[in-house]
């Protein structure tokens, strides 16, 4: 293979499925006309968008600025961000409308309403504020899942305060990084929430954080575990016991479309991690876009579910902020989805008729796992519309999704965006887009998209590196406190666009299928595979729910392809099986030289699987980091077996 060919493309995959006519009859968007209008001016096109769909306090001058790495948008324009996700919607006689149907993994239930959020909110913003949090301060956010972590996070945006959400399964010294990095003065945190059954002591590992903040003066906590806590006298302060002496008014104040809004921390493979940095106007509009348009959101009939956590940047853009300011009702679940059955999530969507589902390919294969009968038990008929987000999902995966949860009749959205790029980049348009299972399809309107070789040179038809061609409203305004990091981790592996580390290739149609991290990426005799390739075609074997394979160093082949696969319930694993169907799917060069047969992959807390301990377990090396990892024992046990196994020939 030549060296320009930064990634091969091996398999291709032909089913297709278009919009029904039953489903794009009732579409918001059925036709090109958002796309034809994007291509004309694409700034105009999101400044259109933001005056449909955000109310402004004051107009913008200039929609957007540019100054290469460094964009604003709606220049000169002030909005309030609660506003437009709460008020409005309360001042348009929704206020009895349901915002969130909330589920508590125990079984208890909640109905929050928009005023009910409203004031709340207020509330709460009062209560900041009292407690000294002005405009541009940062306030730190650890939390179950829980109304009041949606409070919480809009009352900071209602005062102007930047929040800086930390998800509720990182570690004190994680917490501790993080408020240090961003210098927050509050921590918002509750006594502990329920996990498979159990309280996780949210209060008491905060505790051990802010033994090294010395930013912090205080601390509210919610009560939702009833857990026994210690409060420390003048910093530690009851949610509820502020909230009942708060004053209950809070207008919404202008802010400036550039005020920050949130950091959020990715930790990335190397170096510390990163806040990055998402503000007001433009962050609001895309979200509010991508959420009406790719959800093709019917606020008054559609009942919403993100299944994603606040604590990342879905839960940010799809819970939090998109949904509300297009006054959504939806769901939120608070617990894991085998809790207490492997149903828990199809008796959730049955008992609130469920309409719109968007969860990540992760979960995906775990249903898969655990067996076609547990959605059979419910009636999932309310549903119109799937999603999936966080990794590339596998053509298996997505027709699994589409027959046993869609019914065959749903649309399947495959979102790719990430916590940089704030919202939803590439997707199909549910009533316009005719799908291809495993295919993210095309960028939205209004995104520049392009595959480029090594060289950055444009790429017509194969594997590339994926790449952002023009600013978006919704980018990343930078990394908290490092612009030089944002420029060279960005900006610089191309020159004059975004580059986040993906590969993708084209198919005839010009179709993008996302092929995983280039850093994943392996080189077997120099024919550079991509990691999704080989995953997806073991997923295609009847047997298999998920794989994750890796390049190991290899002395007549420099990477040889190593496999970890987790079986679908009641098979049993053969290798020398899989590794024929690998070789008749896309060929031998992509055959695994081994497979490793393991009940769990070792898998991010936000679901992604972590192929660089993999690797490093397939080279025999020591583990590296594994404080990101959602459960260190099953790499241990990999990495313990790997000694045992007599040694490779
Ligand atoms: C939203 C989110 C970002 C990374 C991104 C990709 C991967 C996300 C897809 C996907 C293939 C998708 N933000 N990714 N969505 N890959 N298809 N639809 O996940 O910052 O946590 O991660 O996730 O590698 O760069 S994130």
């Amino acid at each position: 293979m030549t060296d320009a060919h930064a990634i091969d493309s091996l398999g291709w995959e032909r089913r297709t499925f278009v919009p029904s006519d039953a489903f794009r009859s009732n579409a918001l968007v059925s036709d090109h006309s958002l796309y034809e209008e994007a291509s004309q001016d694409f700034t105009a096109f999101w400044a259109k968008q933001a005056s449909e769909l955000v109310s402004w306090s004051k107009d913008w001058h200039t929609a957007s600025e540019w100054n290469l790495p460094f964009a604003k948008w709606f220049v000169g324009g002030e909005l309030n961000v609660s506003y437009n996700c709460l008020d409005r919607h309360v001042l348009a006689g929704k206020g009895d409308k349901v915002a969130f149907h909330f589920e508590g993994e125990p079984g208890d239930t909640r109905t929050v309403t928009y005023a009910q959020l409203l004031d709340e909110t207020q509330r709460f913003a009062n209560v900041l504020k009292g407690l000294g949090v002005v405009k541009g301060d940062r306030v730190n956010i650890y939390m179950p899942m829980i109304p009041e972590a949606a409070i919480a996070m809009l009352a900071c945006a209602r005062i102007g305060a930047a929040h800086s959400v930390v998800f509720g399964g990182f570690s004190a010294i994680s917490l501790t990084d993080r408020i240090n990095d961003a210098e927050a003065k509050v921590l918002i945190t509750a006594d502990g929430g329920w996990r498979r059954g159990e309280i996780f002591p949210l209060k008491h590992t905060a505790d051990e954080a802010l033994l090294g903040t010395p930013t912090i003066t205080d601390v509210v906590v919610v009560r939702r575990g009833g857990n026994e806590v210690t409060m420390q006298d003048g910093r530690d302060h009851w949610y509820h016991e502020l909230m009942a002496q708060a004053d209950p008014v809070c207008p919404a104040e202008p802010m400036d479309s550039e005020q920050l809004l949130f950091l959020l921390y990715t930790s990335g493979t190397t170096g510390r991690p990163k806040g990055i940095m998402h503000t007001s106007g433009g962050y609001l509009t895309q979200a509010a876009f991508t959420h009406k348009y790719v959800f093709d959101l019917h606020a008054d009939t559609d009942v919403y579910w993100c299944t994603a956590d606040v604590g990342w940047i879905t839960g940010h853009t799809y819970i939090v902020y998109g949904p509300l300011a297009n006054g959504a009702t939806q769901v939120m679940y608070e617990g894991v989805p085998n809790f207490p059955g492997n149903d828990r999530m199809w008796q959730i969507v049955e008992k609130y008729g469920v309409t719109l589902f968007y969860t990540a390919p992760t979960a995906i294969r775990t249903f898969m796992k655990w067996g076609d009968h547990e959605p059979a038990k419910h009636d999932l008929s309310s549903l119109r519309l799937l999603g999936s987000v966080g990794e590339p999902i596998n053509p298996e995966a997505w027709m699994w999704y589409h027959e046993h949860i869609g019914g065959s009749t749903c649309p399947i959205v495959d979102t790719w965006w990430q916590t940089e790029t704030g919202a939803i980049m590439i997707s199909p348009l549910p009533g316009v887009t005719t799908t291809k299972p495993g295919s993210a399809t095309f960028g939205l309107p209004g995104i520049g998209t392009e595959l480029v070789d090594e060289s950055g040179e444009h790429v017509e038809r194969g594997g590339g590196y994926l790449t952002l061609t023009q600013p978006w409203p919704a980018m990343l305004r930078g990394i908290w406190g490092d612009p030089d990091r944002y420029r060279e981790t960005y900006w610089s592996r191309f020159s004059g666009r975004y580059f986040a580390g993906d590969g993708a290739k084209l198919d005839d149609d010009g179709y993008l299928w996302l092929l995983g991290r280039v850093d994943d990426v392996m080189n077997v005799s120099g024919h550079r595979i991509s990691t999704t390739e080989v995953e997806s075609a073991l997923v295609s074997h009847p047997s298999v729910a998920e794989a994750a394979v890796v390049g190991a160093l290899d002395a007549t082949t420099g990477q040889a392809i190593i496999a970890y696969v987790t079986l679908r319930g009641g098979f049993e694993g053969d290798e020398q099986a899989l590794r024929n169907h690998v070789a008749v799917e896309i060929g031998s060069i992509a055959k695994p030289k081994a497979i490793y047969f393991t009940p769990d992959l070792p898998k991010t807390r936000s679901g992604k699987i972590m192929r660089r301990l993999l690797r490093d377990v397939a080279e025999g090396r020591n583990l590296g980091d594994t404080s990101t990892l959602a459960d260190a024992s099953v790499v241990n046990e990999l990495q313990r077996r790997a000694a045992e196994a007599p040694a490779e020939d």
